[in-house]
């Protein structure tokens, strides 16, 4: 086989295996797909990663004919400039993406980096993959060149600006360029908003926050404003349902299983129980964090003290109010300080997004075990296994320290 020949053969491989990468990929950054398919989520992520790897394959044949290549793209400029972009963006989401597989390995710091430029390199990898293909390909050729002349193999370059041919390419080129910017235009706004600066977040959030509770719990001067300076970073909302629609009618918070007291709460009693202020870090498995945010809430701890454990029991059952999420920590986790039954967040009740208005937080642990709408916390003697842990998320759910 000849050089170019095997070149065009890897190409292809490669091209195949970047649309897969791009379909999974966008399944994994879509939230829409969390609730409609989330055992299907935990394969995707397999698939992805597994995929990634076997791209690196077709890569690893090519580095050692980068030299001969460019070589003989010597005097095909924007050829030249076409595989500087791929193989730059192609080497930012292979390092970032194996350092993602890895995250466990790292502290969550280098993993919000290594996201932010996976996505980054995706945002503006896909479109411009799609792109090239569009235009590069044999069917965009001939129909940019059919009816006028014989096929051009060369260069539209090569034609004068005059021609036809050449104006039609042109016109082409910019208008597949604006579909595709117009198809990713949405999708990538919404990902790109959380880091301009103007964004607050939390203004918005209040609007379309339909969980109607009264009275509102007043802030402790800690929370408002927070101590903790207001979080950085975004929450990426997470369900596995329909958004539960909690008011003072169906809010209740119950502890009962193994205690000595059962109690529940309506949400009049529950405003009133005395509240803490806390700042922690929020990180989620799949590489995102909110830093420095401060919750105000009743310390966990304080809870099963106030219940009263009883002897047999090992472990404390979160429930949520969507009737289906659930997740566990043994009594030894549960008791460590900093796991709050959180109401405020940086001195607003926490929005019905977010998992309000009483949500756990675990800080020590990836958020999948801190559960929102949280309305049941049950003791009992043995092991129950979460909703994500049964589909798949490990059953050690530590963050890695720094
Ligand atoms: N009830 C419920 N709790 C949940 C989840 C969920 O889907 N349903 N997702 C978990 C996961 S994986 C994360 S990262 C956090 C996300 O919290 P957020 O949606 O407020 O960003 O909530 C956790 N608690
Ligand atoms: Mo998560």
């Amino acid at each position: 086989m000849s050089f170019g020949m095997k070149l065009i053969r890897l190409h292809h491989a490669n091209a195949v295996l970047f649309l897969v990468l791009s379909v999974t990929g966008f399944i994994l950054f879509s939230s829409s797909f969390r609730s409609t398919l989330p055992t299907f989520r935990v394969w995707i992520k397999d698939i992805h990663v597994w995929i990634g790897i076997l791209f690196c394959v077709p890569l690893l044949l090519y580095i050692p004919k980068i030299k001969k290549h460019l070589n003989t793209l010597s005097k095909k400029k924007e050829h030249r400039v076409n595989l500087y972009i791929v193989l730059s963006v192609v080497t930012v989401l292979i390092i970032t993406g194996l350092q993602l597989t890895f995250h466990r390995q790292f502290p969550p710091i280098v993993s919000s980096v290594s996201l932010f430029f996976h996505d980054a390199a995706t945002w503006f990898g896909v479109p411009y993959a799609t792109y090239h293909s569009i235009t590069r390909s044999k069917w965009f050729k001939r129909l940019t060149a059919s009816k006028t002349v014989s096929q051009p193999q060369e260069e539209p370059m090569m034609i004068s600006e005059e021609n036809p041919i050449y104006r039609r390419r042109t016109f082409l080129k910019i208008l597949s360029g604006s579909i595709i910017a117009v198809v990713f235009l949405p999708s990538f706004l919404k990902w790109i908003k959380p880091f301009l600066p103007e964004d607050t977040g939390s203004g918005e959030q209040a609007l379309t926050d339909v969980n109607k509770l009264k009275p509102l719990p007043n802030p402790s001067p800690k929370s408002a404003p927070p101590v903790g300076g207001g979080r950085r970073g975004e929450f990426r909302y997470y369900t596995v349902t329909e958004i539960p629609e909690i008011n003072n009618d169906n809010f209740s918070l119950a502890i009962d299983g193994l205690v000595d007291r059962k109690i529940k709460w309506n949400w009049n009693q529950f405003v009133n129980v005395h509240r803490d202020v806390q700042v922690s870090d929020f990180h989620c498995v799949t590489g995102w964090s909110v830093y420095d945010v401060t919750w105000e809430g009743i310390p966990l701890k304080k809870l099963l003290q106030e219940a009263g454990v009883k002897e047999n029991a090992k472990y404390v059952k979160f429930y949520s109010a969507d009737g289906v999420y659930t997740d566990t920590l043994t009594i030894d986790q549960a008791m460590m300080d900093d796991i709050m039954v959180a109401v405020l967040i940086d001195g607003k009740l926490i929005s019905q997004n977010n998992g309000g208005p009483v949500r756990l937080i675990v800080p020590k642990m990836y958020a999948y075990k801190s559960v929102k709408w949280l309305n049941r916390i049950e003791l009992i003697e043995k092991e129950h296994v979460g909703y994500w842990e049964k589909r798949g998320y490990d059953k050690n759910a530590w963050v890695k320290s720094i």
